[in-house]
């Protein structure tokens, strides 16, 4: 019996800063009823899918910066999300900011988590490359501060056997690290979930800005391919207060090949069938790691940080 799992990809247009999270939630909930008409067992939604993508500005005040983090999952706000999964039987891939104690000390990372069809969590992922910079940059027509306001993640790459395959997931710019996917590729995965916020301007580099879409579906069909994987990539998109973002969600099969993308920048559910066997097509064959890889050749990737 092949293994099918239909998955629904569900981009967000722009969440603005005064947008409260119940607004968010709703959207959500909308497009998830939308995806479980069309069979979706599963629903993918952004990076920091709760509030506007707030590391375009800097903030002095720490309980500025913490008023965008989530203290505890399921909260208030998104109970809801997850009662509508447990009375769909969906499961979803949601992205935010996680504000948590360790240790007696309080860290902040860019996180996502995945629910099953129960509405309870199976899966947790906090964002390994954080892009941008740690001191405000007046300079820029707008801030990427992650590196300020998130800790490094902690968890690793891991995938989790769930929704009858192995499924695993990353944050945005880990997408454009082939040690992302292959670090998941190492452990047999057959779906990768990621949301983005991806603005269309590059400050550091803007003569590339004509190619951010090109670069967003580049990164994900190469390491799809490379590791015989489904990806699920979800933008949040179109103009978010001053700052226009890529859309491009899609789902890209183990081949590379984009078989759905959303026309628009707003919200929009797209779905489709995947045969998890698929992945065997490349697993097995180009990409059979166990037979191909040569790991004594690739020490440098791990010893070396860059050149
Ligand atoms: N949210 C992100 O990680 N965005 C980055 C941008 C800043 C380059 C990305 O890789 O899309």
């Amino acid at each position: 019996m092949p293994r099918y799992l239909t998955v629904a990809a569900a981009q967000m247009g722009p969440i603005s800063r005064s947008e409260p999270r119940a607004s968010a939630v709703r959207r959500m909930i909308d497009m998830m009823r939308q995806a479980k008409s069309r069979g979706a067992e599963i629903v993918v939604y952004p990076e920091l899918a709760l509030t506007t993508f707030f590391p375009r500005w800097y903030f002095e005040d720490q309980a500025a910066i913490d008023s965008y983090f989530e203290r505890e999952m399921p909260n208030e706000d998104t109970r809801p999300l997850f009662e509508a999964a447990s009375e769909l039987g969906i499961g979803f891939y949601l992205g935010y900011a996680e504000l948590t104690e360790e240790d007696g000390r309080l860290y902040h990372y860019n996180s996502a988590v995945l629910v099953d069809s129960s509405g309870t969590i199976i899966g947790k992922y906090r964002k390994i490359h954080l892009p941008g910079h740690t001191e405000n940059e007046p300079w820029r027509p707008f801030q990427h501060l992650e590196k300020r306001y998130f800790e490094t993640g902690n968890l690793g790459f891991p995938v989790f056997d769930a929704f009858g395959g192995r499924m695993g997931m990353c944050i945005c710019n880990d997408r454009r690290w082939p040690e992302t996917f292959r670090v998941m590729g190492l452990q047999g995965v057959e779906m990768v979930m990621l949301g983005y916020n991806t603005p269309v301007h590059y400050p550091l580099a803007p003569e590339h800005d004509h190619l951010q879409d090109f670069h967003n579906h580049l990164v994900m069909q190469a390491g799809a391919y490379q590791n015989g994987t489904w990806v699920v990539g979800v933008a949040k998109a179109g103009k978010e207060e001053d700052c226009d973002l890529i859309g491009g969600t899609c789902v890209i099969a183990p081949t590379g090949e984009i078989v759905a993308q959303c026309q628009s920048l707003d919200d929009e559910v797209i779905t489709y069938q995947c045969e998890l066997d698929r992945c065997r097509e490349i697993q097995d064959n180009i990409f059979n790691l166990a037979l191909h890889r040569v790991p004594a050749a690739y020490r440098l990737i791990t010893e070396t940080k860059s050149a």
